[in-house]
């Protein structure tokens, strides 16, 4: 569906009609109109299998089919009838495919055999199970060092593969797990923890219904979790105020209709659901809440002082948290001549916003990728669960902070030992269960791992899942560092630009997808994966595997881990595989939270993992929750050259991560093309350009070499001055490697600092 190329308004609200047709044509594409249908209304039931898309909540897994555009076209990827067989791979050597965009690669279909790279053809030719895990084998088994070996996980991985692959990687010997949470959440895994104790989010699906108001930083739930727009529409309806700090106006947080709504399908009216939609300047957020904080902290000085009112929740500060005399410092010595610049907002929208926020009994602060990913990622994270703790925001009904995760189980992955950095406590019962001794050296994360690769200090890398060469940040060098590997394995469902700048020696294994029936000896088998709220659910396939060479992922796992550890390996593997849930009972040995796990998953709904910051229990070095300060306001625009833009890097509607669905973004008005800058007009005006000129993006950054990306076009479009947008992962090129977030190595993927030039290479009419 690459679509004709326009640029023009849609004006239909989020949701509803445009919805339901954009999924009929991906089923009609991808050749499963029937199949398809049926294939959907399996998703999240009791009996069926977890959407594969995103991580937020389903109402009760017990409930009737909730349509989900996107979750939809997660289902009809995976459930696609095209394949991409031996005989396709014979047909095109790797340097041809490597001239396919991402789009076309992912369209040839679901990978049906392993397949190892093959030098003098420059194909991939097909290769048995047994000679590709003994592949595996062979280079780690080789290596001086299991430091020189890096496993990565995409976060579609289901608990019990995850527990596998951590197990497998310690018993050989390193915690090199870089994973896609580096790129994503990790500001919040980091940050929370020296806030709360948890570094994860603290309320459920059902505060949505008991909150007062919903602030929304930095993140597209109509796009990238459309399930939640039932709750947000919800929210609205009741006369929740919800209010979203985004520099885009994103259409569904504007308006919405519902497909779940009969009235609004055939009146063809939406329910209006951010009454405030301030478009805040790219990187600006610190700004926003420290301004937000400081009007209620002098509110309530003065509150107290004249009338002895207070405003803040003192019974709350005082009696739970740590560190409010700095931080109320610290706010008011912010001036708001810097708060404005930065943000790009007025004074007067601050305060307002603060009003409603003041008078709310109960608050939600949502946030997502336009936090996270900065520079200041991790600070800004903690900056706003300053903002929740100021008024008790947390551990009551309808309050608390939410962050959105990304993948379906990429929450579940960490939980289960995803980690570079294991606590002991969590080495110390892998031990006891097992009887090795993991290694306690911290691992490699995503950056530090590429880091290594670019010293040349890998030499074979291990991806469970995921395209990491297309997600991560600065491709000139790091593509290169791929190129240099010894041996690259790909455990994946769909030809992917990782599979094609590979190792010297490379394989392709191809697994189970989450809709299809896995049978192992003692029959049909369900994994588990925990969502954004700490649900734990079982997911069972319904449909019969793409290819009957398929193995699941624990089973490749398990291959992998018997070729390379031999019959020295203390652990039963082929006993894990024969039965998943001998996992479940290994997961809950190691981790006690998950005890009674076989049989608290039998129960439709799932259960939930403890959440000790929901209990008001603070398992910080103080005991309390703290108030964690922030210096300055992240990078001051004033300080640099004007010439330069902060850039973003954003999903489209028709995307799923590296995965393009079509060349298509209609809530922002873009049809058959993505090569294109959001540019407010002001700055077009400055730089004399106009609509559909074509840019070279260029980075700015100060150690000498060139990132650019070429021949964008210019699309004019309603965005905050000293800021523009432009979408991932075709400006991954731009972002430097050493721009991240020092404290949790999050890249900088929302604020990058570019200029701007006309394009020499290639004009383009429109
Ligand atoms: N359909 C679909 N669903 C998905 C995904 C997908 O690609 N497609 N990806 C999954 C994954 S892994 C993740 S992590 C989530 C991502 O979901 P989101 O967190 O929604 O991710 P993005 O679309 O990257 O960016 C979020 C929003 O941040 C805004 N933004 C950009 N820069 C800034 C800034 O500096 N400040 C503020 N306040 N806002 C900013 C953007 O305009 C955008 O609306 O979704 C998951 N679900
Ligand atoms: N510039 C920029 N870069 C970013 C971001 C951004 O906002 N801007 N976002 C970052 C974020 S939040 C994330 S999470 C990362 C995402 O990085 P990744 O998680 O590495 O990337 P995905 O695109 O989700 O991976 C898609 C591939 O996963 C494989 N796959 C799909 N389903 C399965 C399955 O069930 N099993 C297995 N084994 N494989 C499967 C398919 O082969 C598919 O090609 O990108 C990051 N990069
Ligand atoms: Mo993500």
């Amino acid at each position: 569906m690459s679509g004709k190329k326009s640029i023009r308004r849609y004006d239909e609200p989020a949701g509803g009609w445009g919805a339901l047709k954009a999924l009929t044509q991906h089923l009609v594409e991808q050749e499963i109109p029937v199949k398809g249908a049926t294939t959907l209304l399996r998703m999240n039931q009791p009996e069926g299998f977890d959407c594969p898309g995103c991580a937020w909540p389903d109402p009760k897994h017990t409930s009737s089919f909730e349509f989900c555009e996107n979750g939809g076209k997660a289902v009809a990827w995976e459930a696609t009838a095209k394949r991409c067989t031996p005989e396709f791979f014979a047909a095109h050597t790797v340097a041809e495919l490597s001239t396919w965009s991402d789009y076309e690669l992912e369209m040839v279909g679901r990978l049906t055999h392993p397949m190892a790279y093959d030098e003098a053809s420059d194909c991939y030719l097909p290769v048995s199970w047994a000679e590709a895990f003994a592949t595996v084998g062979r280079h780690l088994a080789a290596l001086p060092n299991p430091d020189m070996a890096d496993f990565y996980t995409s976060g579609r991985a289901s608990n019990e593969a995850a527990f596998l692959y951590q197990l497998f990687v310690r018993e050989f010997g390193t915690n090199n797990f870089p994973d896609c949470s580096n790129m994503c959440h990790e500001a919040t895994s980091v940050g929370l923890p020296q806030s709360l104790g948890v570094g994860k989010g603290t309320v459920l699906l059902d505060d949505f219904d008991k909150t007062d108001c919903i602030f929304i930083f930095g993140q597209n739930p109509g796009t990238n979790s459309p399930r939640m727009m039932t709750s947000l529409r919800d929210a609205a309806r009741r006369g929740a105020s919800i209010i979203s700090f985004n520099p885009f106006r994103e259409r569904a947080l504007e308006r919405f209709q519902s497909p779940q709504n009969p009235l609004e399908m055939a009146t063809l009216t939406s329910t209006p659901i951010s009454g405030r939609l301030h478009q805040v300047r790219v990187g600006g957020d610190i700004a926003v809440i420290k301004g937000l904080m400081k009007v209620m902290v002098e509110a309530d000085e003065e509150a107290r002082a004249s009338h002895g009112i207070e405003v803040l929740d003192w019974d709350f500060i005082r009696g739970h948290t740590a560190g409010i005399d700095a931080l109320m410092a610290d706010v008011k010595a912010t001036q708001w001549d810097d708060i404005e610049r930065h943000s790009g907002l007025t004074r007067a929208v601050i305060e307002e916003a603060a009003q409603i926020y003041m008078k709310a009994e109960r608050a939600i602060v949502v946030f997502g990728m336009g936090i996270t990913q900065h520079r200041h990622g991790a600070g800004g994270v903690q900056q706003l669960a300053n903002l929740c703790l100021l008024k008790g925001n947390m551990g009551k009904d309808g309050a608390g902070l939410c962050p959105v995760r990304g993948h379906s189980n990429v929450q579940g992955d960490r939980t289960v030992g995803i980690t570079e950095i294991p606590t002991p406590e969590f080495l110390g019962q892998l031990e006891k269960r097992f009887g090795f001794t993991p290694p306690a050296k911290h691992g490699h994360n995503v950056v530090t791992a590429l880091e290594a690769m670019v010293k040349g200090e890998v030499r074979v890398f291990v991806s469970l899942g995921g395209n990491i060469v297309a997600a991560i940040p600065d491709w000139e060098q790091t593509h290169q560092a791929f190129r240099q590997l010894d041996l690259s394995v790909h455990i994946a469902t769909k030809l992917n630009r990782s599979h094609l700048i590979h190792g010297r020696e490379a394989l392709i294994l191809p697994c189970l997808g989450r809709t299809e029936i896995d049978v192992q000896a003692t029959g049909p088998q369900s994994i588990t994966v925990e969502d954004s709220m700490s649900m734990v659910h079982a997911s069972t396939g319904m449909n019969p595997p793409a290819s009957d060479q398929l193995k699941s992922e624990p089973a490749i796992i398990a291959g992998m881990a018997r070729a390379t550890l031999g019959r020295r390996s203390v652990v039963d593997w082929e006993g894990f595989i024969a039965d998943y849930d001998t996992i479940r009972d290994a997961i809950e040995a190691v981790i006690p939270i998950f005890e009674g796990y076989n049989a608290r998953i039998r129960v439709p709904g799932g259960f939930h993992l403890v959440s000790s910051a929901r209990e008001r229990i603070w398992a910080t070095a103080s005991g309390k929750a703290n108030f964690l300060l922030y210096a300055g306001l992240g990078e001051d625009p004033a300080q640099h050259d004007p010439d330069v833009l902060w850039l973003t890097s954003v999903r489209s509607h028709d995307q799923y991560n590296t995965t393009i669905y079509s060349l298509s973004d209609r809530y922002r008005g873009v049809f058959g093309q993505r090569d294109v800058l959001f540019l407010g007009t002001a700055e077009m005006e400055k730089r004399g350009l106009k609509a559909d000129d074509r840019v070279d993006l260029v980075t700015v950054w100060a150690d000498g070499i060139e990132r650019v990306v070429r021949g964008f076009k210019v699309v004019p479009h309603a965005f905050p001055s000293g800021s523009c947008a432009a979408y991932y992962p075709e400006t991954n090129p731009l972002v430097p490697l050493g721009a991240h977030d020092p404290q949790s190595f999050t890249p900088s993927y929302k604020g990058i600092p570019i200029r701007i030039i006309r394009s020499q290479a290639r004009t383009e009419a429109a």
